[in-house]
């Protein structure tokens, strides 16, 4: 989920809060403040390098000895020319791969990394997330803990190289294992 989503939601639910119980300032102030809580990491996490903007960078905790790891972003080109996701990097892992999951002709899912890279067309947002298109890290130095942050630099073929700020976070759904089928 979005960080853009999660606001609009706590933004939605504290409207609808204040018109229930026909609000005093005093609440309005509290609303107000828990708006302003909600929109600081969304706008500190959103980063941007000419047409192109990363929105909520993010990985995966990972249990104690794990060796690799799953990274995701969605990235958003607003210009009039293709771009690519050639090759990217973080401070905890040893390497860092971009891979796809595509079901072989087993009917099995399989990760596989991307030779050329992640196209990015002019005009389209590319997300990179759980069971789809996402970053995988290789030789993991350290686990990752929810709430962690670490940084990270992702390359582009046109755009150049742009510094991230990735998250830990937890999630309910499911992805792919990571690991095995490497
Ligand atoms: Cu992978």
């Amino acid at each position: 989920m979005s960080s853009r989503i999660v606001l609009l939601t706590v933004f939605s639910v504290v409207l609808r809060q204040i018109g229930k119980l026909r609000a005093s300032s005093a609440l309005c102030a509290a609303a107000a403040a828990l708006i302003l809580l909600a929109m600081l990491p969304a706008q500190a996490h959103d980063f941007k390098a000419g047409s192109l903007h990363l929105d909520h960078p993010w990985a995966r905790p990972t249990p104690a000895g794990a060796k690799v790891g799953a990274g995701y972003v969605s990235i958003r080109n607003t210009g009039k020319v293709a771009d690519r996701l050639v090759a990217a990097s973080t401070d905890v892992a040893g390497k860092t791969e971009i891979h796809e999951v595509a079901v072989d002709a087993q009917g099995v899912m399989r990760m596989r990394a991307l030779a050329k890279g992640l196209p990015i067309p002019a005009g389209a947002t590319v997300a990179l997330k759980p069971s789809a298109y996402h970053l995988m890290f290789m030789d993991l130095k350290r686990p990752l803990k929810v709430g962690d942050t670490f940084s990270g630099v992702l390359a582009f073929e046109r755009g150049g190289k742009v510094k991230v700020e990735f998250v830990v976070e937890a999630t309910s759904s499911a992805g792919p294992a990571h690991g095995s089928k490497h």
